[in-house]
Formats: C-alpha cells, sequence, structure tokens
C-alpha cells in the first residue's frame, strides 16, 4: 500500500464506522407485550474505537492491519448519571482478556460511543488474570460500586491442569466511572462465586448482597441458588451467613443454575429483581432471563415470582460465541418509568429492550408461577381460557 492509498483506507474505516455509531435504532414488530426488543444491537465489537485495535502509522503498519482486535463486547453494568446512559461494558480480547469500557448514550436506545480509553482498574496484590460482568450500583452512602468477577488460576491444581480457575467477586468504586479505587474482594464460605450484586439500600444499618455461592468453576455443584447476605463494609466486605433466597429448581428454566442480573430497582410494590436462570439441553446450556419481586423492607424476601421467562434468545441472538444466551447485568429506570434492560446476546454483542415499571410490575405480579407439574400447566390454561370465553361472550352480547 502506497502512502496516499493508506490514508484513504484509513478515511474509509473512519467513513464506515461513523455510519455505524450514527446509525438510530427502532423498535422491532412483534413481542410479548412485556418488553420491546431492538431492531439493531446497541453495542457491538465494531463499535470498539479505531485506534483500540489499529495501528494507524503508517511506517508501522503499512498493511493497516488490526493489532489489537476485539471479539466481542457483552454483559454490561448500566448506570444513567448526568442525562446520559452510561454502559459498563465488557469487552473481550482475541486474547480471550477481558476489560471494561464506557459507552455512553443520550437516549439509551442507540448512538452509543466509547469514551476515549478503557477503564484503568488497579489490581490487587493477587492479580486478576481476567474480570468481567461488572455490575454498577449506585449505593446511598454516595458511592457507585462495581461489582465483577474476578478470575484466577486455581493454585491448588497440578500445572498441567490449565482450565480450573476460581472465581470471586471483585469490587470497586468511583463518583464518575474514570478514576477508580480497588477494595479487597469479596470474602464469603463458598470456595467460587459468580454475579454477586450489591444492593443500593443498606439494610438493618449493612450492605446488603446478592450472591451466586457454586462450588466449581462451571457448575454449581452442591451450591446455587441466589443467595443473600450482610457485610459491615465496603472496604473489606465479608458475609458469613448465606441464605438462599432463590433456589434452583427441577425441571424449571433454573435447573441448572441462575444467578442475579443488576441491582433491583425499587418499585412501590417491592424490589423488581432481574435474573438468568439456566438449563441444560442436549445442544447444551440454554440461559433465559426472568424477573421476581421481593420486599421492600425485606428485600431476601420473595413476594412475587412468576413462572418461566419474560426474555429468552430469538433469532440472531440464538447465535455467537457462546450460542442460545441472553444475559443481563444491567438496567436503567427513568424518571418517566421507562425501563431500558440492556443485554447481551451469546455472549457476542448487546442490545436493549424497553418497558415500563407499571408493565413489569403487572407481569411479576399478575402471572401464575411454575406450577412445577404438567396437570398443574394445564390447570392454569384452562383457567385462562375460561376467563376468557366469559370475556369474548360479555364482548359479543354487548347490544
Ligand atoms: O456464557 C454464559 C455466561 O456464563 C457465566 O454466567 P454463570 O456464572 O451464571 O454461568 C458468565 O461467565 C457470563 O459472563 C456468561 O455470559
Amino acid at each position: 500500500m502506497t502512502r496516499r492509498g493508506f490514508d484513504a483506507a484509513v478515511r474509509a474505516l473512519v467513513r464506515e464506522q461513523e455510519r455505524l455509531l450514527r446509525r438510530r435504532n427502532r423498535p422491532a414488530p412483534g413481542g410479548n407485550g412485556v418488553v420491546h426488543r431492538y431492531v439493531h444491537p446497541v453495542v457491538t465489537a465494531a463499535h470498539i474505537p479505531l485506534m483500540w485495535r489499529y495501528d494507524l502509522d503508517f511506517n508501522t503498519n503499512p498493511h493497516l492491519m488490526e493489532r489489537l482486535s476485539v471479539n466481542a463486547t457483552f454483559n454490561p453494568g448500566a448506570i444513567e448519571l448526568n442525562g446520559r446512559t452510561l454502559l459498563a461494558v465488557r469487552v473481550e480480547g482475541v486474547d480471550r482478556k477481558s476489560f471494561f469500557a464506557i459507552a455512553e448514550s443520550r437516549n439509551g436506545i442507540d448512538q452509543f460511543r466509547f469514551w476515549d480509553y478503557p477503564i484503568r482498574l488497579p489490581e490487587t496484590a493477587d492479580p486478576d488474570v481476567n474480570v468481567y460482568d461488572m455490575r454498577l450500583v449506585k449505593h446511598e452512602d454516595g458511592w457507585i460500586y462495581g461489582l465483577f468477577c474476578t478470575e484466577r488460576k486455581d493454585p491448588s491444581v497440578p500445572r498441567t491442569d490449565t482450565s480450573s480457575a476460581i472465581a470471586q467477586c471483585g469490587v470497586a468504586r468511583t463518583k464518575d466511572l474514570l478514576t477508580w479505587e480497588r477494595l479487597a474482594d469479596i470474602r464469603t464460605r463458598s470456595p467460587q462465586q459468580r454475579n454477586v450484586v450489591l444492593h443500593p439500600e443498606f439494610v438493618a444499618g449493612k450492605y446488603g448482597l446478592y450472591t451466586r455461592p457454586q462450588d466449581g468453576f462451571i457448575s454449581t455443584g452442591s451450591g446455587g441458588g441466589i443467595g443473600w447476605g450482610l457485610s459491615e463494609s465496603m472496604t473489606a466486605a465479608a458475609i458469613e451467613t448465606e441464605t438462599i433466597i432463590d433456589d434452583r429448581v427441577y425441571h424449571t428454566i433454573t435447573e441448572a443454575k441462575n444467578g442475579l442480573g443488576p441491582a433491583p430497582l425499587k418499585t412501590p410494590k417491592g424490589w423488581l429483581q432481574l435474573a438468568h436462570g439456566v438449563r441444560n439441553t442436549a445442544a447444551g446450556l440454554r440461559y433465559v432471563l426472568y424477573l421476581f419481586l421481593t420486599d421492600l423492607q425485606e428485600p431476601h424476601r420473595v413476594i412475587a415470582h412468576p413462572g418461566g421467562y419474560f426474555m429468552a434468545p430469538v433469532g440472531d441472538e440464538r447465535i455467537g460465541d457462546v450460542s442460545n444466551v441472553l444475559f443481563s447485568c444491567g438496567w436503567v429506570m427513568k424518571k418517566n418509568g421507562t425501563v431500558c434492560i440492556y443485554y447481551a446476546s451469546s455472549d457476542t454483542r448487546i442490545h436493549v429492550a424497553t418497558s415500563t415499571i407499571d408493565r413489569l410490575l403487572d407481569y411479576v405480579q399478575h402471572t401464575p408461577e411454575d406450577s412445577l407439574r404438567s396437570a398443574g400447566a394445564v390447570n392454569q390454561r384452562c383457567a385462562l381460557i375460561d376467563r376468557n370465553l366469559k370475556t369474548r361472550k360479555r364482548i359479543s352480547s354487548r347490544p
């Protein structure tokens, strides 16, 4: 390539990316009435700034190659700050290492752009090998916390075992998402933890934490379920007693495992909780999203729990690096009651789905619980059909 050709190729790359970054989004047709999906993903690997991927100097990169390619963008934490929607995106390089980077949008639906640099997350004395899935929480103590999974190689296995790892919850805090203070990893009695989430308010003067205890790195073993515990502080958080508040259950969407998504939203009826449930199939694990409601004073007490999922992978969402996965660890409730749910499909790209608090509360309060038996499921459907027949008769008998 000549220098002129190189410059023209760079300009073409910039133009092409600008088209993507300026693209407007629009609601997708159809849906289940609980949420609206959107036509385009909101953040993809192609949204990553060119400066993070290419060496743009003709002298050192005459073939204009990507020097540090990005594999995927997924599982973002979300927060609204100064009227903007900010996502703490999990960016995964082609070297498999994940890191966090903030992508910003005015409306939360489209035109997300990354800030100039990824987050420079301080390490602890025992450095993380991989960090991922940050939950952003504005706590009433005044800090914004980022809780994420920190993964290190298991030191107890033989050198030849190159896949055994230990997952725990890392903690960092910030006021502006630019400068971060790293705190100690959370201590619990469980050998492994993932999907740990900070409750936004103090509970009995302590920090409330949702957990997901597990025996192994992938399998929950004898552990599992969404747990709850209290910690005196967040600078050296420790949970002595963990209670399972939403267990995994045979022949349901949470049979293999489950985990809380983002921090719950406070509503007049209770804390609205979003989680993922996992079951095993002949084609591998299938991750779907579900909602439930917990008590305002006792956020660990479940007060409404619809059966099944409200979102599962559809269409293109079903395909990616880890296919058949929907995962969410970020949502934003706007002043007008709109809720933007940020979810990733198949560990590859990020989408938004919108709803309202009223709609989501209606869903959690009026959807029947899982009956746990086929006959029970038929009874629920027959009751619905009976009610509908009466409603139809009433409508058709009107003059
Ligand atoms: O690959 C699907 C998801 O698997 C893990 O979630 P969980 O611990 O609940 O199984 C996480 O690694 C998550 O990042 C990933 O999306």
